[in-house]
């Protein structure tokens, strides 16, 4: 059932992480006061007990589940255990949860890396399950293909009304800008502005990872969070006769190299650095943009351009990041 009454309570799994934040922010922007937020340390996702005593005891009407392990090409080939592990055992003791107590609405959230490797352009939610993963990610894909798979079966043996939505990669305030496991564009911002001359020096070179050459789609995270509340609030017969395997791709539905990127942060920067490659670094998949066009029907696209997604970024960087 949808989302219509301002006083109805909403638990923001992950409220602290880039997606959960701007979450709470639109939400709370739309006039909904009622959340329930809880930390990592008060309620551990991946412990089944305590999930199932917090939601006995708070029985939230909707959920956003943005919690989960995420991180850049290179976390994601180092901690794989954790990558898989972590986030099934989490989506199953949310959503099992979410069924016992009589959640009216779930959103989950996925990942446009779901889709296999060589799958064609634009990626449309059909093509789930027809060929290969990337490799560089399959760990974590695999966890959020069989998150996505158990909204679907409690919907089909239980009549429950759980969507998920599939992101393109992300950013924002409040985003990862650790280098060793955050996602291209804040490493890029940091490694740019780190890399920028003081008292007359020349700006040191940056190193990209990779080629340069595969293509990302960049979504700016309060878009997301926006989709977010469009689907809580969207009536049942519009949300499954556009989707009726419950699956909505969130994206810009425009993709660019990861050398154009590089030079679109290098301009918002303002560094005249010169540009290097690290050969030994994966490219990962070479392109993945998604098809957007349940989304539009429905009536919603994305409104920030990515000039205005990295200057925002880059002012909060600056005003939480460097002065912190
Ligand atoms: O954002 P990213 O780490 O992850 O890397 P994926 C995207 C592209 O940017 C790759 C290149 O081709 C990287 O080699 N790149 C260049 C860099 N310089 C850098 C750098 O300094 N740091 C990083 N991190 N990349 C992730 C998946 O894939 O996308 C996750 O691993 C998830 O599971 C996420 O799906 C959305 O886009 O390749």
């Amino acid at each position: 059932m949808h989302l219509s009454s301002r006083q109805a309570s909403i638990y923001v799994a992950g409220h602290r992480g880039l997606v959960g934040s701007a979450v709470v922010r639109r939400l709370r922007q739309a006039g909904y006061d009622n959340l329930l937020l809880r930390t990592r340390h008060d309620l551990d996702l991946r412990d089944q007990a305590a999930v199932e005593a917090f939601f006995e005891a708070h029985r939230p009407d909707f959920v956003v589940l943005a919690a989960a392990r995420v991180g850049g090409i290179l976390a994601n080939a180092t901690f794989p255990a954790d990558f898989i592990g972590d986030n099934l055992v989490i989506e199953t003791n949310v959503i099992r949860a979410a069924h016992q107590t009589g959640v009216q609405r779930l959103v989950f959230l996925g990942s446009s890396c779901i889709y296999p490797k060589h799958a064609p352009q634009p990626l449309r939610e059909d093509y789930l399950l027809t060929g290969p993963l990337e490799p560089t990610n399959e760990w974590y894909a695999v966890a959020k293909i069989a998150g996505v798979k158990l909204c679907q079966a409690y919907r089909l043996q239980h009549g429950c009304d759980f969507v998920s939505l599939m992101p393109t990669n992300l950013y924002g305030p409040g985003d990862n800008f650790d280098l060793a496991t955050s996602h291209v564009l804040p490493a890029l911002l940091r490694k740019f502005h780190e890399a920028r001359g003081t008292g007359g020096l020349p700006d040191a070179p940056v190193v990209l990872w990779g080629t340069g050459t595969p293509r990302r789609e960049f979504l700016y995270s309060e878009d997301l969070a926006d989709a977010c509340l469009f689907v809580l609030e969207q009536p049942e017969d519009a949300l499954y006769s556009h989707a009726p395997d419950g699956l909505l791709n969130v994206g810009t539905g425009e993709d660019v190299a990861i050398n154009t990127l590089a030079a679109l942060i290098q301009e918002t920067v303002g560094s005249r650095c010169a540009i290097e490659h690290d050969h030994a670094k994966p490219d990962g998949t070479p392109r993945k943009l998604l098809d957007v066009s349940r989304m539009k029907a429905l009536g919603w696209q994305a409104q920030t351009s990515l000039e205005e997604g990295l200057r925002k970024t880059y002012a909060w960087f600056l005003e939480h990041y460097v002065a912190a």
